[in-house]
């Protein structure tokens, strides 16, 4: 499959309400599509940076500098996403803007053969059950009116998002309103130490299927030692860039779960390796989120429906975030989303409703 050029298109999606989390607020999604072109097909991958360095160290220009000044000059001749992975592997990190060009590659030779991603991964179910995030709010109230929302919508568990001063009270609260039955689970992104190990374990009170990055993200020993001082199951995610991390967090029992996002450990492919891994170990997966747009969210559906992944993830749908998405939007039926069956990601972009967002564009001849 030989690349005759590549897009780098940077677009605008308006959320259509703040999300706040332990590192900052955000109203619009700043996006980094990638485009690559075949002679047999196109394909689409989708950077999950954000504006700044905030979730981890990438970001948005970043991530587009060091796609044209280093991983697409890189390339292969004739490659599929094996080959690309291995072509980019000696460049250090940068991994969210290696997966969105191995995804690009890698959805241009799916179609191409009219496979899907679901079919390539290894996917074993026809939908997935889907979780939502919910972000940190200005009062109790505003977040069970939230919660009370997306219940109704059918989401199938409720994950909070954390942060000293706003953990104990938004839990108590949305226990005590809707109950034990509630599949409830809560993110610090990486907010606290382990100086905050008492306040954690208070937690344990209240059922929670797993505290997510409690710690920072290099702190693997301390996430060992906080995992003895609570009964809550740990989860990483930040912490977990590649499969080497997510076996040494295993062994450590830093981790006895693992939030999988594709962007973050570098593509589809070290995903599936991470999957494979956990579950040759009995550690469950599950699928997270980066308020991807129906690009990303197609093939983190694809992948949601591995056997290994056993909890919901965070693969909300469209509405969630925007109110028009670039795809046909992904609707919750029963609480669900299918697994798109058509080549590649099978999902593309809407012509108009892509011009009208984007802010950039930029086309690089091979
Ligand atoms: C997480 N995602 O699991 C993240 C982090 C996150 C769905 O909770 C803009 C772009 C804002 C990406 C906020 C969810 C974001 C973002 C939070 C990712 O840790
Ligand atoms: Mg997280």
């Amino acid at each position: 499959m030989k690349i005759t050029g590549i897009e780098l298109r940077r677009i605008a999606m308006p959320l259509r309400a703040p999300f706040r989390t332990s590192f900052g607020v955000e109203t619009a999604r700043d996006v980094l599509l990638v485009r690559v072109v075949t002679p047999e097909a196109e394909g689409w991958g989708e950077c999950v940076a954000m504006t700044e360095p905030l979730y981890n160290s990438e970001y948005v220009d970043g991530a587009a500098d060091v796609l044209r000044r280093f991983l697409i000059p890189a390339l292969p001749e004739g490659a599929d996403a094996i080959a690309v992975k291995r072509a980019l592997k000696p460049f250090k990190g940068h991994k969210m803007a290696k997966a969105a060009l191995e995804t690009a590659v890698l959805d241009a030779q799916l179609r191409a053969r009219g496979e899907s991603f679901g079919s390539y991964l290894g996917a074993s179910r026809e939908r997935v059950p889907c979780g939502v995030s919910v972000g940190i709010m200005d009062s109790i109230p505003e977040l069970l009116d939230a919660v009370e929302g997306f219940i109704g919508e059918g989401y199938v568990r409720i994950k909070l998002k954390i942060q000293p001063g706003w953990d104990l009270a938004p839990v108590r609260a949305v226990r005590e309103r809707f109950g034990d039955d509630v599949l409830l689970q809560v993110d610090a992104n990486a907010a606290y130490t382990l100086a905050d190990a008492r306040q954690l374990a208070k937690l344990d009170a209240f059922d929670l299927l797993l505290i997510e990055q409690p710690l920072a993200d290099d702190d693997l020993i301390q996430h060992a030692a906080l995992a003895k001082l609570m009964s809550t199951p740990i989860c990483l995610d930040e912490s977990i860039e590649s499969v080497e991390d997510a076996a040494a967090a295993i062994t450590l029992g830093a981790a006895s779960i693992i939030n999988v996002k594709p962007g973050r450990v570098g593509g589809y492919l070290e995903a599936k390796a991470i999957h494979d891994l956990c579950v040759a170990h009995g550690v469950p997966v599950w699928c997270g989120g980066m308020l991807e747009t129906g690009l990303g969210r197609a093939a983190n559906v694809a992948l949601a429906a591995l056997p290994g992944f056993t909890l919901p993830g965070d693969t909300s749908a469209s509405r969630r975030y925007f109110a028009t998405d670039i795809t046909t939007p992904f609707e919750l039926a029963d609480g669900h989303l299918d697994v798109p069956t058509g080549p590649g990601l099978g999902v593309e972009p809407i012509a108009d409703i892509l011009d009208d967002v984007t802010t950039a564009g930029e086309w690089i001849k091979l």
